[in-house]
């Protein structure tokens, strides 16, 4: 383990102190607890008029190296991934630090032999399976670039960012298990790869052991690994190499590549990972997300394994094969931090408590929530029903871009308040800011959201498009990092996220982050979850509409609607009452489970024409039940 565990609120205002007074002493210190095969003789160098950020400049390492075998004297037997298939009468597979090393390098020589070398970049296509993480991992061995795309995504999201970052190699597998559904990876990748060029080979993973059809470019996983041994010295990377891309989609726009690298994303991952989980030796951690998406990057692989944790990996569903899913595992695996998405919890609270109440919970002493502003509501429904009132909850804000959480809770360290993801995590100077780019200097304040020095973990540029990265995030105000979010300040300093600047509607004047007004809609008895978004009005300038979807015996009738109106009033003031109020059966949702308000505005504006590309949504469905509803 390493050594920079806080482990009192004394210990995280000293360490925020030090981060901010000598901010390269202070992270110089952190990173000496891995393993570099050359030390840095800069820590930080960094210029956001280009904007330019370098950290730990010439040091050497190679991350798994530091996720694998340093652990390997000491933490050999120990299980580095409890892998949790989606069918629960399936075995669950318990995988050493040893064993996962030992997969890491045979995949890692596979690919050599593939011709795959350092600054290669790798597509990986793949559902949840142990394989997955061993080809991510297999690829910073060689220190080629991994790019994981989702793996519901369909075939032309997929050969966009294939061909956005010219991969010569994709991963897939035959198939996948959704809950009770099977989908035909395969089939999807073949239809990718018909528009992309670059790709040489694709290496199959024989996961549901379906009839696929097989291209000339296809090879089985499993022929090439009895070609190659699993001796494979990690390639010597510099630190300020390539460890990553990751696509984010953004409101509008072609998606963004995100790049990582490899020293300073290592030390934020691992840092946060052990601080705000208050990770102990023998724990088990899990993460609900799919490791397509940057929370399970930092949060299932890189982050845990870095500090030698014992990480689950769920292939399944929340609801599969019924809701009390989540919590059979927690009780089966006995789970000590358990990190998942307000969006899951919000699913979950929908359906009887009993779901919870089966389950031996007893394991948990931490929750965490990502993605979304949590509203209170559903808060305090998983403090009470999971945590029990006795677990503290981490609301982690961070992005893509960010690479490590920003904002956040210690656990049992540093206070909490419902919907509040309160300080900032060591290391990180936050500002808000007014619609002019002046600092709002009170303590409680509310505005746009800034930061204001770097941490290791931002994402250097996008690929391919370093312009489009300085116009998106170091554009908008000179010398800081912007991005995208609102957020308000109570007077102690807690920090709550408002929703994205994009979703703040100017009502009468007024400014209105739409998250507050979510919040106050959701804690109404009858009201399961619900998006707010503004549209034109001729004497308002804008005004305001709530979707929203109801429990499944609840009647809508214009006494609810009366009843939400007023409960927004009493909250946030007369002026937030939403003049629309639509029952919908669901919302449209990314495949992550973030809201696309996008549409929900266009819809609200009647300008159905051009909804943009909705084909990604997790349920796209229900967006034309949404147009007949609000018509
Ligand atoms: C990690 C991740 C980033 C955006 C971010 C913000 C929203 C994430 C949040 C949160 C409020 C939290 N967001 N965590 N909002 N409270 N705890 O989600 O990355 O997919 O890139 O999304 O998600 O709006 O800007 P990413």
């Amino acid at each position: 383990m390493q050594n920079f565990k806080i482990n009192s609120l004394e210990e995280y205002n000293q360490a925020y102190q030090k981060s901010i007074e000598n901010p390269s002493k202070f992270w110089a210190e952190i990173a000496e607890n891995f393993l570099w095969r050359k030390k840095w003789h800069t820590v930080l160098k960094y210029d956001w008029s280009k904007p330019e950020t370098k950290w730990f400049i010439g040091g050497k390492l190679n991350i798994t190296e530091n996720c694998l075998d340093r652990h390997l004297k000491t933490r050999g037997d120990k299980t580095a991934i409890i892998w949790e298939p989606n069918n629960p009468s399936e075995k669950a597979q318990h995988i050493s630090y040893k064993q996962l090393h030992s997969k890491v390098c045979q995949f890692a020589n596979v690919l050599k032999a593939s011709n795959v070398g350092k600054g290669d970049r790798v597509c990986i296509y793949m559902p949840m399976v142990v394989e997955l993480a061993v080809a991510v991992l297999a690829c910073a061995r060689i220190g080629a670039i991994h790019s994981v795309v989702f793996a519901g995504f369909s075939a032309t999201a997929l050969a966009a960012r294939i061909n956005d970052a010219s991969c010569k190699i994709l991963l897939t597998t035959d198939g996948v298990y959704r809950g009770s559904k099977l989908v035909a990876l395969k089939d999807i990748a073949d239809e990718a790869l018909k528009v992309c060029p670059s790709i040489e080979k694709s290496i199959v993973y024989q996961n549901t052991k379906q009839k696929v059809d097989w291209n000339e470019k296809d090879v089985w996983w499993h022929d090439e690994l009895k070609k190659v041994d699993d001796n494979c010295p990690a390639e010597e990377m510099d630190a300020e190499d390539m460890l990553f891309i990751l696509y984010t989609s953004g409101s509008t726009g072609k998606p963004k590549g995100m790049v990582h690298t490899c020293g300073g994303y290592m030390v934020y991952a691992a840092y946060t990972f052990q601080n705000v989980f208050q990770y102990q030796e023998n724990d088990v951690y899990w993460c609900t997300a799919d490791i397509g998406w940057v929370t399970g990057h930092s949060y299932i692989i890189y982050g845990p394994l870095a500090c030698g944790a014992t990480t689950v990996m769920f292939e399944g569903i929340p609801s599969y094969p019924d809701y009390g899913r989540f919590w059979e595992v927690c009780e089966k695996h006995k789970v000590n931090q358990f990190y998942t998405a307000p969006t899951a919890i919000r699913a979950l609270a929908k359906h009887p408590t009993t779901l919870v109440e089966k389950y031996n919970l007893s394991s948990l002493k931490v929750l965490g929530t990502v993605g979304e502003p949590i509203n209170e509501e559903a808060w305090h429904w998983y403090d009470e029903n999971v945590g029990k009132k006795n677990c503290p909850i981490v609301d982690t804000w961070w992005q893509t871009e960010t690479g490590g959480m920003m904002m956040t809770s210690l656990a049992g360290i540093t206070g909490q308040k419902p919907a509040f993801a309160t300080l900032p995590f060591v290391g990180i100077q936050p500002s808000l800011l007014d619609d002019k780019g002046n600092e709002l200097t009170e303590d409680a304040a509310e505005g746009i959201l800034a930061i204001n020095f770097p941490w290791p973990s931002l994402a250097r540029t996008i690929y391919g498009d370093h312009e489009r990265y300085k116009n998106v995030y170091f554009s908008a105000y000179e010398n800081k990092y912007f991005p995208g979010d609102g957020a308000l300040r109570d007077e102690n300093g807690n920090y709550r996220i408002t929703g994205r600047v994009d979703d703040v509607v100017i009502v009468s004047g007024h400014n209105l982050g739409t998250a507050p007004i979510e919040n106050a809609i959701d804690e109404h008895k009858d009201i399961v979850e619900c998006a707010v978004v503004g549209f034109p009005h001729d004497v308002k300038g804008n005004a305001l509409c709530a979707y929203v979807t109801t429990y499944d015996n609840v009647q809508e009738s214009d006494n609810l609607i009366a009843e939400v109106r007023e409960i927004v009033s009493k909250t946030i003031g007369p002026i937030a009452k939403p003049d629309k109020i639509i029952f919908v059966s669901g919302l449209p949702k990314t495949r992550s489970g973030k809201i696309m308000r996008r549409i929900l505005r266009k819809i609200a504006s009647n300008d159905t024409s051009n909804l943009g590309d909705i084909s990604t949504l997790l349920n796209p469905d229900v967006v034309q039940e949404i147009i007949e509803n609000f018509k």
